[in-house]
């Protein structure tokens, strides 16, 4: 297979300006028409070959200002049609193919989903709808022309405004769309087939009436209304915050069930899988109505990011992603609780992209070279790509980065642009230099910061050291400063903040104040392998609050102690440092409990630990899901993370032993949190309504890992009486911890009520699947025959085989059952969907974290899926990645 590099890249040599397409839809065949626009792609004008991409078309015919080229006039290859002497000057191309959509499993370019046809074309899929130059630097116009069965199809949809549409023979109808709008071709978007809308408008700031429609299946139209909420208020939300305005008079979301990924944001006509759509409170948690809002909103802010202003090429994916990513993130935050949903944000970034940032997958937030670009949508090229976008923020202020993104609109819009682009317009818009600070796009790896402080009590100074060391990763073996910002308070001994006056940085002293307010918190800019920060007029000794709000995506070695942590957890006004502290001190806990496991000593939890945990559930002050979210302990992979050798079997047991520990210690308390948060109301999706449940949930699972009959029968009533999916399936998942009859009668009793929603039941493979209680993977693999479980719908393998992954315990089962269980999957799902297949793939790519048994088996199976027949070149990349 063939690599693809960032410094190769060269301007398109002809332009598309505009696309007629045309399909006639059909069951077993579907006809592609296109006529383009071309033009010279540099001024001089140009006569070499047009080379377009292709892949699983069957061309039928092509024509050049409208005459048919001869057999020697273009060359075809299973991935190219080239032109060999197109005229030079503007001309016009027309192409005719032939595609089979309903023998397309990959869901890539136009597909069939439940009968209904689809597209996908992000990153390179139209190339499998007709031959195009199908790279995201070629913007054009697009009119769409679509004809099929009325009563098989009844709705018609593409980009843009509708133009026409009217009855043809045959029981046939057709519809024309215009999109005025240039864009690359990943953003066109086709959907015909048997759909109802919920509709509703939006008024623009600047009075543009929009309609807006949600189309699914009939019989789930009453689910869409969260949906429509959420895109409603992120319409209000951007044109408030960034005054972005939505720029047509009708946006359109479609609901597939069938979609590789969360979302599409096809200009105008959203695709969504159905989880991030459609929601009831009988059938969907707290947490899918976050999602669902989350990912409305990003899907509606690409709009403007990503759609109007676009990608040079997919090298610069987190241009447009780290950018929307953030954006949503900021959404979430001002609908709901900032510090809860910054710890969630932290939080994922710390179990999934440290990790990848520390294996063989590791690659800069811009990669520099690729072999599919569908294994670069990352939570790397994402979630750390959305801090970085979050550190112009934190160095430019809110109202800095707005001038920064004001001015980005107005040099590129409409324009295919690159991360520099982004960078000069934030750093001119703020007349300021940010040295080191482009290293993020181009150096992988999480920076770890060591900080050692001091005190001088006859200068009243405190003084910080900062040293920085970026670990060496896959073709970076060495790696140069980068330029962190460091958000810092200084607490004193009452646990206030400390007004900050003067610091010593950089050979220079300077003032620290706000038009004359004093400040509680600044930014320090960190940027040189080593560099020291000195406070003056600190009147005593400080507990230093550093890395506030995690302003950078780094690990932090502090030498601040025990005690200091401890301090921070109860007093720090910085609320995600509070969080920051507990967590802090239970990932010192739990490694050092690990240590005594594996040396067989009799484990001991530190009576302070219990302390500080109650006095933060007893808080009246504290909001609950920050409650909640404090005295939940660190993942397992985050602490097997931190070890030379990862041991899941030995964190598991530690983690369950402080679980049980806690559970038996706090729980009085942990008692009156489960009934005093309980609610007769109806279910409402707001802060303070979720932040009860949450709390609630959080408890009950702490109290039924005790596995004693009143905590079960606790549990048993709670599942029986719930009125929502939050509450019962909170329960029903503090019950399956524990194997035995109550758990098997609870999942089969969870089955039979919901088997007609198959998002619920996807919910009950992935319950299962995460599941690690002994032998679960035998559990796993009968599931995989389970008459609800559908290879080729990505939801499901998701749920069941992606949960399986992703939890330790049994993935990582010391026979290699787990591994070979994968294995096998694999396999068998590249031949469906290479796309679904490589993610998969990739839960192997840490294998060398792990014992040498472990090694050895789990490298048996990358080597036996590598030397496979007829392997996609996505499975492949991953694989061989891993084995290297
Ligand atoms: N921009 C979208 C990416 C996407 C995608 C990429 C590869 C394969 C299938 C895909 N479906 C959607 C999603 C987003 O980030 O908004
Ligand atoms: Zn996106």
């Amino acid at each position: 297979p063939k690599e693809i590099f960032l410094k190769d890249y060269k301007k398109p040599d002809y332009l598309f300006d505009t696309v007629d397409l045309e399909f006639q839809l059909g069951d077993e065949k579907t006809i592609v028409a296109s006529k383009i626009g071309v033009s010279p792609g540099n001024e001089v004008g140009t006569t070499s070959p047009l080379a377009l991409h292709g892949r699983d078309l069957k061309l039928l015919s092509v024509k050049v200002n409208g005459t048919e080229l001869k057999s020697d006039e273009y060359t075809v290859d299973p991935r190219h049609l080239t032109i060999l002497t197109p005229p030079a000057g503007v001309f016009n191309l027309e192409i005719v193919t032939e595609i089979y959509p309903q023998l397309n499993t990959s869901l890539e370019g136009l597909y069939r989903s439940t009968g209904n046809f689809c597209t996908q074309c992000e990153a390179e899929g139209f190339r499998k709808i007709t031959y195009f130059q199908d790279r995201p630097d070629v913007m054009a116009k697009y009119t769409c022309r679509i004809e099929g069965d009325k009563t098989l199809y009844p709705v018609l949809l593409s980009n843009g405004n509708l133009i026409k549409q009217g009855d043809l023979e045959g029981g046939k109808h057709y519809a024309l769309w215009e999109d005025p709008f240039k864009k690359p071709c990943y953003l066109f978007a086709l959907v015909a087939g048997q759909l109802e809308c919920r509709e509703d408008s939006f008024v623009t700031c600047s009075g543009r009436n929009v309609t807006l429609r949600i189309w699914t299946p009939a019989q789930d139209l009453p689910k869409t209304s969260h949906a429509m909420y959420s895109l409603k208020e992120a319409m209000k939300w951007d044109e408030e915050v960034f005054g972005l305005e939505y720029d047509l008079h009708l946006f359109n979301i479609v609901v597939v069930p069938d979609f590789n990924m969360g979302a599409m944001e096809n200009k105008s006509l959203n695709v969504f899988q159905s989880r991030l759509v459609l929601a009831s409170p009988e059938a969907a948690t707290d947490g899918d109505y976050a999602a669902i809002l989350g990912v409305i909103g990003h899907e509606y802010f690409h709009n403007w990011t990503g759609n109007r202003v676009t990608c040079r090429d997919w090298f610069q994916l987190t241009l447009k992603e780290g950018l929307t990513v953030f954006r949503d993130q900021e959404f979430s935050s001002d609908l709901g609780c900032r510090t809860v949903k910054r710890i969630a944000d932290v939080s994922k970034l710390r179990s999934y992209q440290f990790p990848q940032d520390a294996g063989p997958m590791a690659h800069p937030i811009r990669p520099h070279s690729y072999i599919k670009m569908d294994n670069f949508y990352t939570v790397t090229v994402y979630e750390k790509g959305a801090e970085v976008v979050r550190m112009y923020k934190t160095m430019f202020g809110a109202s800095g980065f707005r001038k920064g993104m004001d001015l980005y609109f107005q040099r590129h819009d409409g324009q295919a642009v690159t991360c520099e682009d982004f960078y000069a317009a934030m750093c001119d818009a703020n007349n300021a230099q940010l040295p080191n600070f482009l290293q993020w796009y181009s150096q992988a790896g999480t920076p770890t910061v060591k900080v050692s402080s001091s005190y001088d009590e006859s200068s009243k100074t405190f003084s910080l050291k900062f040293s920085q060391d970026v670990p060496p990763t896959p073709g970076q073996p060495l790696k140069e400063p980068m330029f962190i910002p460091v958000a810092i308070g200084l607490v004193d001994s009452t646990g206030k903040d400390m007004p900050l006056t003067t610091i010593y940085s950089d050979g220079m002293l300077k003032t620290l104040s706000n038009d004359g307010q004093p400040i509680f918190t600044t930014v320090l800019q960190f940027k040189k392998k080593e560099e020291e920060f000195v406070f003056n007029n600190v009147s005593e000794r400080p507990v230093p609050s550093l890395l506030r709000g995690y302003s950078a995506p780094i690990r932090l070695d502090s030498d601040l102690t025990e005690s200091d942590l401890y301090f921070l957890l109860a007093n720090d006004s910085d609320e995600f440092n509070r969080w920051e502290a507990g967590q802090v001190l239970a990932r010192k806990l739990m490694l050092s409990l690990v240590a005594d496991f594996q040396q067989q000593k009799p484990l001991a939890l530190n009576p302070k630990f219990v302390d500080g945990l109650r006095a933060i559930l007893r808080s009246t002050s504290l909001d609950k899901e920050f409650i909640a979210k404090a005295i939940t302990l660190p993942g397992l992979g985050e602490i097997m993370d931190m070890m030379p050798v990862a041991d899941p079997d030995a964190v598991h047991a530690v983690r369950t032993f402080i679980k049980k520990e806690l559970a038996s210690q706090l729980k009085d308390d942990l008692l009156a949190a489960v009934t005093s948060n309980r609610s007769s109301e109806a279910y409402a999706f707001n802060h303070d309504s979720v932040a009860r449940r949450t709390l609630k949930n959080t408890c009950l699972a702490y109290l039924v890992s005790l596995n004693e009959p009143d905590v079960t029968e606790l549990a048993l009533s709670e599942y029986n009486s719930a009125t929502n999916m939050t509450e019962q399936f909170a329960s029903l998942a503090a019950l399956s911890q524990n194997p035995g009859q109550v758990r098997d009668d609870a999942l089969l009793d969870f089955y039979n009520k919901w088997q007609h929603d198959y998002l619920v039941v996807s919910k009950w493979f992935a319950l299962q699947a995460t599941s690690d209680i002994p032998g679960n993977v035998a559990n796993v693999q009968k599931l995989l025959a389970h008459p609800a479980f559908d290879m080729r719908n990505p939801n499901k393998v998701y749920s069941l085989i992606g949960g399986f992954c992703g939890s330790p315990v049994s993935f990582h089962a010391k026979d290699g059952s787990g591994y070979k269980f994968l294995g096998e999957v694999v396999l068998q799902l590249d031949k469906i969907n290479p796309q679904v297949a490589s993610r998969m793939v990739s839960a192997f790519s840490r294998w060398r974290r792990y014992d040498e048994t472990r090694q050895a088996l789990a490298k048996a199976q990358l080597e036996m899926i590598i030397s496979a027949n007829g392997l996609s070149e996505n499975v492949y990349e991953i694989a061989s990645k891993s084995l290297a």
